[in-house]
């Protein structure tokens, strides 16, 4: 059967046919197979609420997704922040099977291929300054992990053993296993999981609408927020300390603009004490700020970087740390017959991944989709600035092609009103993206001026329908 008339059945019988009630479906193996919504335990979801209202996307194109009903529904998060090229691009689909055809699988633990290097070749010449090797992992949680690694393992080779304590960022998240949860700052995604990684303090976020409400662009207010990081280091001492990690914008929290001066004055403080500073730069990589990196559009280097999302479009999970030469360089001075680093995973720069990012960023450079990212930034702006004054807006900022839509909870229900509007939102044809009480905007950067404008009057007429 047809994928999305398969779905649309799914659906219906879910709902309205108790196991055993239609003789006629449940002899159909395809029905009974599809009709078992319990198996899968999805994840980031509300299980039960979402199997009592499957929402199913059977196919995408360019901006847009289809759903199992046949509606078209324009992609306003690029997927999950990572569909930066649009989708199911016909280069990418092509570099993936000609790949999987000549070369499926190569182990990366002393033997390579030659996909592996070009791809990080290509990479550090992307990358600002001297972040010139490339570790490959398969997604954001494990580039955080292996960064995390490197940075305490820096200081051991370098006999600073003692410098094993992180510092993270309240409202961070650097992905969901035990050093990225240890690091993030989201009570949620902690509460369940015990006491996390020991030796672990966080700065505190720098989200404030008393001061910053309705920003455009950086928020001019914030920057001594980094200075939090100069009590830390009295507390703690720095001889205790490998490494700072923030996203330079939080993404999942809801869109955290740096203030002005504020990743300025962190990579200042983080230096002057042998601290390395990480950036997670998962969801702001690849153009989503209209460079190629937040490193390149703030001028702060930072001294490890975690990429993957746009990587690959999305297309096969891939992730990678980019090292800078120091840091990479300290592993390398022990015997040559030495493994330098204990740590890597079995399909660490897998050939289909890489494959599949070689061909993303030629269509990166080829359409020039960072710097239209940019040009666009201006556009994009104005036009999610139309819902200042919509209701029970309390905050609308940006940047880059990222916008964040705050709004007030109601009694008792915090995220409910911004659920609300994410599922009006599907309804009426666009993908957004909630987070808490917040609606995240994050389109690919091949969306037009008229998908703009067309993206907003959804979510515009969204949240006017959501009381
Ligand atoms: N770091 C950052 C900054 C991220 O945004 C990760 C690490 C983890 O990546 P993986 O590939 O392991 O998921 C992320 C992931 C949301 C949302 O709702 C964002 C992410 C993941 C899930 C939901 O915005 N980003």
């Amino acid at each position: 059967m047809e994928c999305s008339k398969l779905a649309i059945r799914m659906h219906r019988i879910h709902r309205e046919t108790a196991p055993g009630e239609d003789e006629n479906l449940s002899r159909d193996p395809a029905i009974q197979i599809a009709n078992d919504l319990d198996a899968y335990w999805m994840p980031f979801t509300a299980n039960r609420q979402f199997k009592n209202a499957p929402r199913l996307f059977v196919k995408a194109k360019g901006m847009h997704y289809f759903m199992a009903d046949g509606r078209e529904i324009l992609d306003g998060t690029a997927g999950l922040w990572c569909v930066n090229a649009g989708h199911c691009r016909d280069e990418i689909t092509a570099a993936v099977a000609a790949q999987a055809a000549e070369l499926d699988y190569a182990t990366a633990f002393q033997i390579g291929h030659p996909k592996a290097f070009e791809l990080a070749r290509r990479l550090a010449a992307m990358a600002p300054g001297d972040l010139d090797h490339v570790f490959y992992v398969n997604s954001g949680s494990e580039a955080v992990e292996t960064a995390l690694k490197i940075a305490i393992a820096y200081h051991h080779v370098r006999g600073e053993s003692g410098r094993t304590r992180l510092i993270g960022r309240e409202r961070g998240y650097h992905g969901v296993n035990f050093g990225g949860m240890s690091v993030g700052g989201i009570g949620n995604n902690r509460r369940q999981f015990g006491a996390g990684l020991a030796g672990v303090d966080h700065l505190p976020h720098t989200h404030d609408l008393e001061h910053n409400a309705f920003s455009r662009g950086q928020p001019q207010w914030g920057a001594h927020l980094a200075d939090d990081l100069v009590r830390l280091i009295a507390l703690h001492d720095a001889s205790t300390i490998a490494a700072v990690i923030v996203e330079p914008m939080a993404g999942s929290t809801g869109v955290l603009v740096p203030p002005k001066g504020y990743l300025e004055r962190l990579a200042e403080i983080c230096h002057a004490h042998g601290i390395l500073l990480i950036f997670d730069e998962v969801i702001t990589g690849f153009g989503r700020l209209g460079a190629a990196f937040a490193a390149e559009r703030f001028g702060v280097l930072p001294d490890l970087m975690t990429i993957a999302k746009g990587l690959t479009n999305a297309v096969i999970p891939m992730g990678a740390v980019l090292v800078r030469e120091g840091v990479h360089d300290a592993f390398m001075k022990a015997p040559e017959a030495t493994v330098e680093l204990f740590h890597g995973y079995t399909y660490s720069g897998h050939p289909m991944a890489c494959a599949a990012a070689l061909a993303t960023l030629d269509i990166y450079d080829n359409d020039g989709l960072f710097a239209r990212a940019a040009s666009l930034e201006a556009y994009w702006e104005d036009a999610v600035h139309r819902l200042d004054g919509a209701a029970n807006v309390i905050d609308v900022r940006n940047i880059g092609i990222v916008a964040g839509i705050e709004f007030t909870s109601r009694d008792g229900k915090p995220g409910a009103r911004a659920y609300d509007v994410f599922t009006k939102c599907l309804e009426i044809g666009a993908l957004t993206r909630q987070a808490g009480e917040i609606i995240a905007l994050s389109p690919p950067l091949i969306i037009s001026e008229d998908e703009i404008d067309r993206l907003v009057a959804m979510v515009g007429e969204a949240i006017a329908a959501t009381p």
